[in-house]
């Protein structure tokens, strides 16, 4: 049951775009972008740039045969700068050579003038100037202020959270090959091939049949090439509209680092009134999202973020109101959890400061307020077979949490220059695009003649294991060995109108598609065996372990020879199939609804030791209790898990982006962007798997996991926090995040 993707990874035999063989006089690409973060285009001079050896075509905005627009929600996106530039990295004109060397020499001759205009870079300034990208939205429910009325504490502040790098290890790229009558194919590393199809078709003022997406896989992708996978695969359709030529695009990973959007940074308001028992009664939240200089995804973003305001606790009067400001950044997008994790960092921010007023550790405030079953979450969803409580519990029982509380006491009493914090971090994540019509997916399966499989579907393979999962669905559903099936390549002319592989439910959504196409064979497989053995009922008849049983009873029949049989009786051995999700809808005049199909729960423990003289830290132990519903493939779930809880801890403790004001990335390189690695990691890692959890929604029963475990990684800012207390209770006055060793020196003598 191993990722059959894992020894070719080993191996480096595993093809991503830069190692397709090129076609013979492919093109390259040299992107030239603004160096500005704003201002109007006075001079665009490339007559030096022609003359160039090797160069074939330099594109500008006036060179675009269709629309300049490639905005997915809004359309305010140009895919190159026409008369102003609005962040620093905007592309402007594209060069394509024989060479990227002379691409990239060419492109530097380009001669640029502009009138600047002063930049924008933090949200709730944008927000002063009326720079927003949509009208705030709010969601509501019961009465904040009688709630606030009712309390016996009420408290307020203020938290900035910082953004972060994708950092995936394939860069932004793309390949397009030119065929006949202006029909191109493009081989692109996006999350989102149907996006790329469909801005492509747009720009080259052609129609989406004409264009090909193909994707193979992705070496990652975690939401910043769901959206922004794009423009590159736009220019390399375009280079090779206008000169019918193959052309390729592959970003260095300065370019990509300074060129592309991260998670959104937030600033946020927030307040808070308990009882004096600590009762959660009323809850207000204003998030000015920076969503850098276009909408992107940031409207759907942060709509996630306020579905999540409340995390996995019940509250009864909550207000939170979102505003997506513009700001003079590059786009900023999707990055695992959606907006989500921003919005529950909030919430246990506010919980921790209610602690610390109430005088009770803060977990007694979360365990207290934990959803229970038929809960209604604030948006209107009545909360469904809720798991938080057991995850709780078991995790406090399978882990010993009242011994790690007396440990860590101890160890505090005994040292001055070290101090550890635990912290809880339970969490609750729908499942479902918000956005309703995108839960949908599509499968073709065939069965060839000698009784392998082929499967294609609408999900992207980025690493996290949906082919696997996908083809132990389908040789379940067959009961043949997983040898037997393959996963073919993402392809829009074998699977069109894709959703983008996000919002964590590309198995749940593409499973159930191939669920359905293998079943469709199965029927038919069934209705001709009875036949062949002048039988009466298919219902009787079943496959198992390759071969054909009737009644119970083996027939003698073996998969690949009656799979032969089949094909000569000319039976039908392929299937097309669809998937909807059911039951889900939003209804936004009234921001209530039913818009997630399930929440995945958990909740994980973790452990921190700072180190008093130098602000190092160390996440010691993250212990998770996790509902995966019934797992498809455990191994790759567990990998799911340790690879989000690391990539949270990094979001939140490690990973700085600085910009100066003039909205130059400072942190522009991996010596100054620190991400975790192995020495960073968590010295330990126990995840214990939630028995006797069901999903009617999940394939097989099981649930989404790649991005809910990522919101883990909350737990280990509060436990840093928890164990600076113990060294100066006022160490925690400024919470910001992300709380690197720097700051969490500075604060522990009080210097900031
Ligand atoms: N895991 C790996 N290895 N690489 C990735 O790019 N992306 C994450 C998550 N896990 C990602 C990953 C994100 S952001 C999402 S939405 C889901 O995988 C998408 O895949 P799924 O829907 O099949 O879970
Ligand atoms: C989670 C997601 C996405 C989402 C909503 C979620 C996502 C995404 C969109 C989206 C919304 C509107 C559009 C569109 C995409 O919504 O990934 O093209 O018009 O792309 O809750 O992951
Ligand atoms: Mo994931 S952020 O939904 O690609």
């Amino acid at each position: 049951m191993k990722n059959a993707d894992v020894i070719n990874h080993v191996k480096g035999t595993s093809l991503f775009i830069d190692d397709f063989p090129a076609p013979e006089g492919v093109l390259h690409i040299a992107v030239f972008d603004s160096k500005i973060a704003c201002g109007k285009i006075t001079k665009l001079n490339y007559d030096k740039v022609l003359s160039v050896p090797g160069v074939a075509a330099v594109i500008t905005a006036k060179d675009i045969p269709g629309e300049n627009q490639i905005g997915n929600i809004v359309s305010d996106e140009t895919i190159l700068a026409d008369g102003e530039v609005e962040y620093i990295g905007e592309p402007i004109a594209i060069v394509a050579a024989d060479t990227v060397e002379n691409a990239k020499a060419a492109a530097n001759l380009i001669e640029i003038e502009f009138d600047e205009l002063p930049a924008v870079t933090d949200p709730r300034e944008a927000y002063e100037k009326g720079n927003l990208i949509a009208p705030p939205q709010t969601f509501s429910d019961g009465d904040v202020e009688k709630g606030f009325a009712e309390s016996d504490v009420v408290i307020d502040g203020r938290v900035d959270i910082g953004g972060q790098e994708h950092l995936y290890l394939e860069t932004q790229g793309a390949m397009a090959v030119p065929s006949e009558d202006g029909k191109i194919k493009i081989y692109s590393s996006t999350q989102s091939p149907t996006a790329v199809q469909r801005a492509a078709a747009k720009v080259l003022g052609v129609p989406m049949h004409k264009i090909e997406t193909d994707v193979l896989r992705l070496g990652g992708g975690f939401g910043g090439k769901e959206d922004q996978a794009t423009p590159w695969a736009v220019m390399t359709a375009l280079v090779s509209r206008l000169t019918g030529k193959p052309a390729k695009l592959i970003l260095s990973r300065q370019d990509d680092l300074r060129m592309t959007g991260k998670r959104h940074p937030y600033s946020a308001d927030y307040k808070i009134g308990l009882s004096r028992d600590g009762e959660i009664l009323a809850y207000e939240a204003t998030y000015y999202q920076n969503a850098g200089a276009c909408a992107d995804l940031s409207t759907a973003i942060l709509e996630r973020t306020l579905f999540h305001a409340t995390n996995s606790y019940f509250i009864p009067n909550v207000k939170t109101t979102g505003i997506s400001c513009k700001t003079n950044l590059p786009p900023n997008t999707a990055f695992r959890g959606f907006g989500g994790p921003q919005g529950m960092f909030v919430m246990e921010t506010a919980i921790y400061k209610a602690a610390e007023k109430l005088g009770v550790p803060a977990y007694e405030i979360q365990k207290k307020n934990l959803l229970k079953e038929n809960d209604s979450l604030y948006y209107g969803q009545k909360a469904e077979r809720v798991q938080a409580e057991r995850c709780w519990n078991e995790a406090a029982e399978e882990f010993n949490l009242q011994e790690k509380f007396a440990a860590v006491k101890e160890f505090n009493e005994k040292n001055n220059l070290r101090k550890k914090g635990v912290a809880l971090m339970p969490i609750c994540f729908g499942i479902s695009f918000t956005s309703s019509f995108l839960n949908q997916a599509s499968a073709l399966v065939h069965v060839y003649t000698d009784g392998s499989v082929g499967v294609s579907t609408a999900a992207v393979e980025m690493g996290q294991g949906v082919n696997e999962k996908i083809r132990s669905v389908v040789s379940q559903t067959f009961s043949i060995s997983q040898e037997k099936v393959k996963m073919e390549t993402t392809n829009t002319t074998r699977v069109a109108n894709t959703s983008p592989t996000a919002a964590s439910s590309g198995a749940d959504l593409n499973g159930n598609a191939a669920l359905l196409a293998c079943n469709n064979i199965l029927n038919r497989l069934k209705k001709f065996a009875a036949e062949s053995l002048k039988e009466d009922d298919p219902a009787k008849v079943e496959i198992k372990n390759e071969k054909i049983f009737y009644d119970g009873k083996e027939t003698g029949m073996n998969w690949e020879s009656f799979i032969n049989d089949a094909y000569f009786n000319r039976i039908n051995l392929a299937s097309h199939a669809f998937y909807a999700t059911p039951e889900v809808y939003f209804d936004r005049t009234i921001n209530k609804g039913r818009p997630f199909a399930y929440h995945v729960y958990g909740t994980a423990i973790i452990t921190a030791e700072v180190d008093i003289l130098r602000g190092v830290c160390e996440i010691e132990s993250v212990d998770v209790v996790h509902d995966f519903g019934k797992s498809i493939n455990r191994q790759v779930d567990l990998g799911q898990v340790e690879g989000a809880v690391v990539q949270g801890i990094g979001w939140l403790t490690m990973e700085e982006l600085v910009q100066n004001d003039e909205g130059k990335l400072l942190s522009n390189s991996l010596s100054t962007y620190k991400i975790p690695d192995i020495f960073s990691a968590p010295k330990e890692m126990n995840v214990k798997f939630l028995e006797d959890s069901e999903n009617p929604f999940g394939p097989l029963n099981s649930k989404a996991i790649g991005e809910p475990p990522f919101m883990y990684g909350i737990g280990a800012y509060f436990a840093i926090m928890n164990a600076m207390k113990e060294y100066n209770p006022n160490a925690d006055k400024e919470i910001r995040a992300p709380l690197t060793h720097e700051r969490v020196l500075m604060s522990l003598k009080n210097l900031k």
